[in-house]
């Protein structure tokens, strides 16, 4: 078995990064902002049809700057570990699109910081219930899908963590399973045995 995959969900106050991660791993939605100070880690495993890999990821305060090299991450006193992580999972507020600013802010920063391209980097869009609620799906958020997916080349997937709505969509995307193609479906039940099937343990 390979080594845990680490991932690190990074994104503006408020737009739910700690919502999904707790949806997903202890089917939980926190209805009150309680705002992330210090790094948390989750950790499980995943099993994707014959594929079994443990999950590491990393919900982290908002950054204002992403570390620009290991001294800048060991500099700072508290060293997050963002410089060695597989995936970056950066999340926007669909209800508040100034939030995929800092989506935009971070992937610069993140490409700019490395010279090898040995990570992956994907995008959420969050709350997209507040969508259909109060705003329409504008032209804007067609605008970002579409950056995202054709021109960043990236993952990317519109949930809610509120309603648990594509949720598992996300770390089916993590596993390698692109969510608009014919993913098996991730399921949370601790049975493994049938195939195509994506489990958390
Ligand atoms: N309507 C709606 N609200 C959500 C959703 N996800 C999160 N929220 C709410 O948004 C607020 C912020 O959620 P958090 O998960 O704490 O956001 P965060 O990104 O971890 O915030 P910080 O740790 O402060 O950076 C909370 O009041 C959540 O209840 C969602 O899918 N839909
Ligand atoms: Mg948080």
């Amino acid at each position: 078995m390979q080594g845990p995959l680490k991932v690190a969900f990074l994104g503006a106050s408020g737009v739910g990064r700690t919502s999904i991660l707790q949806q997903f791993f202890k089917h939980d939605f926190p209805t009150a902002h309680v705002r992330t100070t210090r790094r948390s880690i989750y950790r499980s495993c995943l099993v994707c049809d014959t594929c079994i890999r443990e999950l590491m990821v990393f919900d982290v305060p908002p950054q204002r700057r992403f570390p620009a090299d290991n001294l800048a991450e060991w500099n700072n006193g508290h060293p997050l570990g963002l410089r060695t992580v597989h995936t970056y999972v950066l999340v926007y507020d669909m209800g508040n699109l100034d939030t995929f600013q800092y989506c935009r802010s971070m992937r610069d920063q993140i490409l700019e910081s490395f010279n090898h391209r040995d990570f992956k980097i994907m995008v959420v869009g969050n709350k997209v219930d507040l969508v259909s609620e109060t705003i329409p799906h504008t032209q804007e958020l067609k605008d970002i899908s579409t950056l995202v997916r054709k021109h960043w080349r990236c993952g990317y997937v519109e949930c809610s963590a509120k309603y648990n709505y594509k949720i598992g969509d996300i770390f089916k995307e993590l596993m390698g399973y692109p969510v608009c193609g014919t993913a098996p479906k991730l399921e949370f039940p601790q049975s493994i045995r049938s195939k195509n099937k994506c489990t958390i343990l």
